[in-house]
C-alpha cells in the first residue's frame, strides 16, 4: 500500500512492507500499534500506569475491550465499505455500538472505558470511534455523536477533545472521509449520505461560504465540543498563510499546473503534481487579499481593487483544457479543498479559511465579469 507516495530508502530499508506506525527502540524496529503502545509502558514506567497491573480483574477488563475494539473496528468496515444490506450491516454496526457505550458507562464515574482515567483502552479505541463518526455521516449521512442515543460515547468524545494531546492529532471530518478511501479501497455512499458528504465538502453552496454558522458541541453534521473563537481562529489561519507563503503559493501553483485529469490513488494528496510557477505574480497577490481579509474582515470597501485585479491579470493561455479558468482561481480551489486538519490547522481555523478561499475565488470571478 502506497496511496501518498514513495517512503524515502531509508524507512524502506527498515519497513520492507512500507507501514506506518513504527518505531525504532534499543536497535529493535516495532511495526504493530498495540505492540508499540505496550512496549513504551513497559519502557518508560515513570508515569501513571495506562494499563491496570498483571492478573487483577481490570486488566482482564481492559484485554477484553481491546477485543471488542477489534468487533467494532470489524462491524464498522462490514457497513462503510459494502453497498449491499444496508440496513442488516447497520444494526450489526449499532449492536456493537450499544455494547460498546455499556462499557463505558459500566465503572461509575466515567467518562473513560476504565472510569475516570485514560488508559491504552481508550488511546486504542480513539482513532477507530474518531473514524467511524466522520465516515459514518459522510457516507450513510448517519449521526453516531450528538443525537442522544449514545450519551456515552458522547462523554468520552467531549472528555477526549478537553485533551490537548488528543487535539493535536485529531483530524476534522472532512479530512477523515478523503484519506480513508485510499486506505480502504473504497467507501460505499447510499443515499442518506448525499447530502451530509454535499455538506462536509462544502458542496451545498453554504457549510464553506461566508457567514459561517456557529461551531459547537452539537453543530451538524460535525459537532465541535471546544466550540470556536472566531476572531482567533481566523488570525491562526492568516499567520499560518503569511509565515508560510513561500511554501502556500508554490503548493496553491499545483491546481494551474494539473493540466491532465491524474489517475492517483489519493486525489488530494498527488505526490507527483508539479507547480506552475509563472503564475507566482497572480497567486501572490491573490493569498495577499485572502490574508487582508482573515485579518480585517471581507467588507467589500477594504478589498483592494488593484490586488484583484494583479491576481486574475494572467489568464491562463499556457493551461490546457483541464482547468479553462483563472490561475489564481484554479490554485485558491486546489488548496481550498486541500488544506488537511490538524497538519496544517486546527478545524476551526481550516474552516475559516477553506470559506475565506471561496470568498476570495468569488471575489476573482466577480472581476471576470466586469
Ligand atoms: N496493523 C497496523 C496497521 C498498519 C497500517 O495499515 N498502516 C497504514 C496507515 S493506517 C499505512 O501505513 N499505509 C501505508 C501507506 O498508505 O503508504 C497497526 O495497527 O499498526
Amino acid at each position: 500500500m502506497r496511496c501518498y507516495g514513495d517512503k524515502p530508502k531509508s524507512f524502506m530499508s527498515k519497513v520492507p512492507g512500507g507501514m506506518l506506525p513504527v518505531i525504532e527502540l534499543d536497535g529493535r524496529v516495532v511495526k504493530e500499534s498495540n505492540v508499540i503502545m505496550s512496549l513504551l509502558e513497559e519502557k518508560f514506567p515513570e508515569h501513571r500506569p495506562l494499563m491496570p497491573p498483571k492478573g487483577t480483574r481490570e486488566r482482564l477488563r481492559a484485554e477484553a475491550l481491546m477485543k471488542l475494539e477489534r468487533q467494532f473496528f470489524s462491524d464498522w468496515l462490514g457497513w462503510l465499505c459494502n453497498g449491499w444490506d444496508d440496513a442488516g450491516n447497520r444494526r450489526k454496526f449499532e449492536s456493537t455500538l450499544t455494547l460498546v457505550s455499556k462499557e463505558m458507562e459500566a465503572v461509575g464515574g466515567g467518562p473513560y472505558f476504565m472510569g475516570q482515567d485514560i488508559s491504552l483502552v481508550d488511546i486504542t479505541f480513539t482513532p477507530m470511534l474518531e473514524r467511524a463518526a466522520a465516515s459514518l455521516a459522510y457516507y450513510k449521512g448517519y449521526y453516531m455523536r450528538g443525537q442522544g442515543r449514545w450519551p456515552a460515547i458522547d462523554r468520552w468524545f467531549d472528555a477526549m477533545e478537553q485533551r490537548d494531546t488528543y487535539m493535536g492529532t485529531r483530524s476534522d471530518y472532512y479530512t477523515h472521509c478523503h484519506d480513508l478511501p485510499p486506505q480502504l479501497g473504497g467507501c460505499e455512499m447510499n443515499s442518506d449520505g448525499k447530502a451530509v458528504s454535499a455538506m462536509l465538502d462544502g458542496r451545498d453552496g453554504r457549510s464553506w461560504h461566508l457567514p459561517l454558522p456557529p461551531l459547537n458541541a452539537s453543530s451538524v453534521p460535525e459537532p465541535y465540543s471546544r466550540g470556536e473563537h472566531p476572531d482567533r481562529d481566523r488570525l491562526q489561519a492568516a499567520a499560518k498563510l503569511i509565515t508560510n507563503r513561500e511554501a502556500v503559493i508554490k503548493f496553491g501553483l499545483r491546481g494551474p499546473g494539473q493540466t491532465e485529469p491524474r489517475t492517483v490513488s489519493a486525489p488530494l494528496c498527488d505526490p507527483t503534481a508539479f507547480p506552475a510557477m509563472e503564475y507566482e505574480a497572480s497567486m501572490d497577490a491573490a493569498l495577499r487579499i485572502a490574508a487582508h481579509a482573515l485579518l480585517v474582515g471581507t467588507d467589500a470597501h477594504m478589498v483592494s481593487e488593484h490586488g484583484i485585479k494583479v491576481s486574475t491579470a494572467q489568464n491562463g493561455s499556457n493551461m490546457s483544457g483541464a482547468h479553462p479558468t483563472t490561475p489564481a482561481i484554479s490554485g485558491a480551489e486546489y488548496m481550498r479543498d486541500r488544506v488537511c486538519v490538524p497538519r496544517d490547522l486546527p478545524y476551526p481555523a481550516a474552516r475559516q479559511f477553506r470559506a475565506h478561499m471561496n470568498w476570495l475565488i468569488d471575489q476573482m470571478k466577480q472581476n471576470g465579469q466586469k
